[in-house]
């Protein structure tokens, strides 16, 4: 059996040892720009002997952030602010990973330490959110998403595809899609969530459809030889 400490590869990726740091929402970003907070964070992490460093829930698109303070990848300004932490990290031996996201119906809601819940609608931070029908995630989070059309189901696919190709090219070495937790893609996978009647609802397989098609689309745009994993 391996031990904690011995290496591991994936890919054309060794890591050091079996310890990976998972994603952490740091709600600091500011319009999606990391900064020092995350490089202190994410570099300790790595100076702290982990293998695979895995940066926060990163959006694909403005309205895919949890909170307005969320990171994102939809731009060069986010892409070169990647680049000083991922050159930080991987100096420090660990592998730099982040994990791209959509947050669906979940999105636009305020930072956990203000109550972790949806923004007012007329709150002037708050967004139009979308979901794959028109069914509010509930509890704290009551608002009714926009149900998706198939040209914002291709869009939300491009973005993902279009921040794989950023997240490579701001030195990352590791890609996360987030697909679980009540998330965009996790929504179109639940029968409560997704009513929809064309192809990306109904059966399972329908259900499963915006997934395998986002996740080929961050296939096609992320290099064969490093990982490409999901939650
Ligand atoms: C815990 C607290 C805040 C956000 C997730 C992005 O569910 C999250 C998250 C988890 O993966």
């Amino acid at each position: 059996m391996p031990g904690l400490f011995d290496p591991y590869t994936l890919k054309s990726v060794t890591l050091r040892n079996r310890i990976a740091v998972s994603p952490m929402c740091q709600y600091s970003a500011v319009d999606g720009v990391v900064n020092d907070w995350h490089l202190v964070h994410l570099g300790a992490r790595a100076s702290g002997g982990a293998s695979v460093v895995v940066a926060e829930a990163t959006a694909v698109a403005p309205e895919g952030r949890i909170t307005s303070s969320c990171a994102g990848l939809w731009n060069d300004a986010q892409l070169d602010a990647w680049r000083k932490i991922t050159r930080f990290v991987a100096d420090r031996g660990a592998v730099p990973g982040i994990q791209l996201a959509h947050a669906g119906r979940k999105a636009s809601a305020n930072r956990p330490w203000e109550g972790d819940d949806h923004l007012a609608p007329d709150d002037p931070r708050a967004w139009e959110i979308v979901g794959p029908s028109a069914v509010a995630f509930g509890g704290n989070l009551p608002r009714v998403p926009r149900a998706m059309s198939l040209d914002d189901i291709h869009r939300v696919q491009r973005q993902f595809a279009d921040a794989a190709t950023r997240a490579h090219a701001a030195g990352f070495k590791w890609l996360n899609l987030h697909f679980a937790h009540g998330y965009l893609a996790n929504s179109f996978l639940s029968p409560l969530a997704n009513r929809r009647d064309d192809a990306y609802g109904g059966s399972f397989d329908n259900r499963a459809r915006f997934a395998l098609e986002t996740f080929a689309a961050a296939r096609a745009a992320w290099p064969d030889n490093l990982p490409l994993t999901v939650r």
